[in-house]
């Protein structure tokens, strides 16, 4: 017996160190940052990762569509997703909560809207505007080789039923689908170079609103019913007769394993907590200033250190 006692303890000595080991390990894993493709989730993703690192923790970013990054996180080969949009995002991001697959990491104080967006010298040729139903008439000012004799709609690779919406409202107008942000501003300064009819995605916070003159179309009002409920609306026939949210949240996921280990990471990102402003200034460093991400974020730490601190846990400091 003395002797099995012995062996019980000594094999816990040896293991002591790895077991320490293990847990240091484990506070500082390194993290994986999901970046998307447009500016501002880039740029804030690094002002993240610099905090992260600030705290010694090693980070790595991961290039992912919105729609993938869902099975990122979910599978925990991404822990930090810094940029939840309401009006593009709502539905994937509270059914993955709802089910457990990932964690609500909290809102920011930014309030967010995502709509169709045009230039204001469209309103020459579209008397009406923003109300939606001068599209009715006008569809065709939007022609292009892509959606003759129909109006193009140009939307990013973000979840929207756009198509949907046409059809529920029936406008007579083709999406063309770009591949990122930077696509659909080629498409913006290209038309307003010479003040081409173009009527395209764009979202607040962003840094365009500093640059371009314009206005969000004005679809109905955003209800949750509209996109489930057919009944609900101008068309009974069809859901998604309704703009998107304005005054929308924006919120911060994170994976199971990332939350669970309750970490000063973890708690770090709770806090993390970008408003309007601050949003469309990190955009702008590289949209407007032709930063690169890295010099934006680190330019924008700069400018705001004082979030070293508020958004550090004080244990963590
Ligand atoms: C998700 N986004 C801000 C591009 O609409």
């Amino acid at each position: 017996m003395e002797f099995i006692k012995r062996v019980i303890a000594l094999v816990f000595l040896l293991l002591l160190p790895a077991l320490v080991n293990a847990n240091q390990n484990h506070e500082k894993k390194t993290i994986n940052i999901i970046t998307n493709n447009w500016t501002s989730q880039i740029v804030l993703s690094q002002v993240t990762g610099e905090i992260f690192k600030h705290m010694g923790y090693p980070v790595k970013y991961l290039p992912s569509s919105t729609s993938d990054q869902w099975g990122a996180l979910s599978h925990g080969l991404g822990d930090v997703q810094v940029e939840v949009w309401e009006g593009t995002m709502a539905g994937m991001f509270n059914r993955m909560v709802k089910e457990g697959q990932i964690v609500n990491a909290g809102p920011h104080s930014a309030t967010t809207r995502e709509e169709w967006w045009y230039p204001d010298y469209v309103e020459e040729v579209c008397p009406g505007l923003p109300d939606w139903r001068a599209l009715k008439e006008c569809s065709s000012q939007f022609q292009t080789e892509f959606s003759a004799p129909f109006g193009t709609y140009f939307s990013g690779p973000w979840e929207k039923p756009d198509a949907a919406r046409i059809r529920a409202l029936v406008l007579d107008f083709k999406v063309k689908v770009l591949k990122d942000g930077d696509e659909l501003w080629r498409v913006l300064k290209a038309a307003d170079k010479i003040k081409k009819p173009v009527i395209l995605f764009n979202w607040t916070p962003n840094w365009v609103e500093s640059v371009y003159a314009g206005k969000f179309v004005e679809f109905p009002d955003y209800e949750p019913d509209c996109e489930t409920n057919p009944s609900w609306g101008l068309n009974e026939a069809f859901t998604h007769d309704c703009g998107n949210p304005k005054g929308g949240w924006l919120k911060k996921a994170a994976s199971n394993q990332f939350a669970d280990s309750n970490s000063c990471a973890f708690r770090s990102l709770r806090l993390i907590n970008f408003t309007n402003r601050q949003i469309a200034t990190a955009a702008a460093l590289v949209d407007v200033d032709e930063m690169s991400y890295q010099e934006a974020a680190e330019a924008w730490i700069k400018a705001n250190p004082q979030v070293l601190k508020d958004w550090v846990p004080k244990d963590c400091r």
